[in-house]
């Protein structure tokens, strides 16, 4: 597929950034969006997001960035928020070693939330205020790295928005985890479906020799069909998305033979 794409389209990317708050989300945000920094001026409420146009690897994206605060007060943004996500930046500042240890509740939050499977969605951990002084530091860029390997995230960086350094880098660090997250869905989703034809062939196979397997398979497919309708996620193009729907249709398939 991603070699079918036509010269000129621009991709629309939905970016979460999380973390906790003072970590430098809005700054980042703004920084990389207008290449602006003020300390004091946002204090963000709720969800706001901002778009921006950017060229990576000679192909055009539109990166949709969302930025949030308050989550507790604002519980029910947040399943509108993470749904429908490409990528999510995990935010820590350097010098607060709970902004760090905080990461893993913010994963697993967004995993819940944007109901995605954690090893196979693109994560970037980004380490914010790199700029400040050395004796401020609370979290060595190992520490992270270590915890990245073990939550098999394979993009890290860290940024400060206050100098720029790597603020673009990092969105572009985005980009590139995103493709690659979208090649091995589809690479997966071609072996799916060279593996799920040869189960439907058995399938059906079965189904001819003996009654028993013709009901079950008739119980099981309406099951898929009721999930099938009720889940949003359906209206998402993402190839981990049309994955999960490929996978119902072919249990449908194997009730229609
Ligand atoms: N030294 C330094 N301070 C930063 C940086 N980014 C943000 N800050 C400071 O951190 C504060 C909180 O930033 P903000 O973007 O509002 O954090 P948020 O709550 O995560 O959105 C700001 O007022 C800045 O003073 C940075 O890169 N370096
Ligand atoms: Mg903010």
């Amino acid at each position: 597929m991603t070699n079918m794409r036509p010269p000129n389209k621009t991709t629309l990317l939905k970016v979460v950034i999380l973390g906790d708050g003072g970590v430098g989300k809005s700054c980042l945000m703004n920084r990389f969006v207008s290449n602006r920094y003020d300390e004091n001026n946002f204090h963000t409420i709720g969800v706001e997001f901002m778009n921006k146009d950017i060229d990576v690897d000679g192909e055009k994206y539109t990166l949709q960035i969302w930025d949030t605060a308050g989550q507790e007060r604002f519980r029910a943004l947040r399943t509108p928020f993470y749904r429908g996500s490409d990528v999510c930046l995990l935010c820590y500042a350097i010098d607060d070693y709970d902004s760090f240890r905080g990461l893993k509740q913010w994963r697993q939050e967004f995993v819940n939330y944007a109901d995605v499977k954690p090893d196979k969605f693109p994560f970037i951990v980004v380490g914010n205020k790199n700029d400040m002084a050395h004796h401020c530091r609370q979290v060595p860029f190992d520490e992270v790295k270590q915890w990245c390997d073990q939550n098999t995230i394979n993009s890290q960086i860290e940024t400060s928005s206050k100098t720029a350094t790597n603020v673009t880098d990092a969105f572009v660090l985005a980009v590139r985890q995103w493709k690659h997250m979208e090649r091995i869905a589809e690479i997966e989703l071609k072996q799916n479906d060279t593996i799920d034809l040869t189960k439907t062939i058995k399938l059906a196979h079965n189904r001819f020799c003996c009654t028993g397997g013709g009901s079950t398979a008739s119980t099981s497919a309406s099951g898929f069909q009721a999930s099938d309708s009720d889940d949003e996620s359906m209206n998402i193009s993402s190839p981990r998305r049309v994955g999960k729907k490929q996978q119902k249709g072919q249990s449908l398939t194997q009730f229609q033979l």
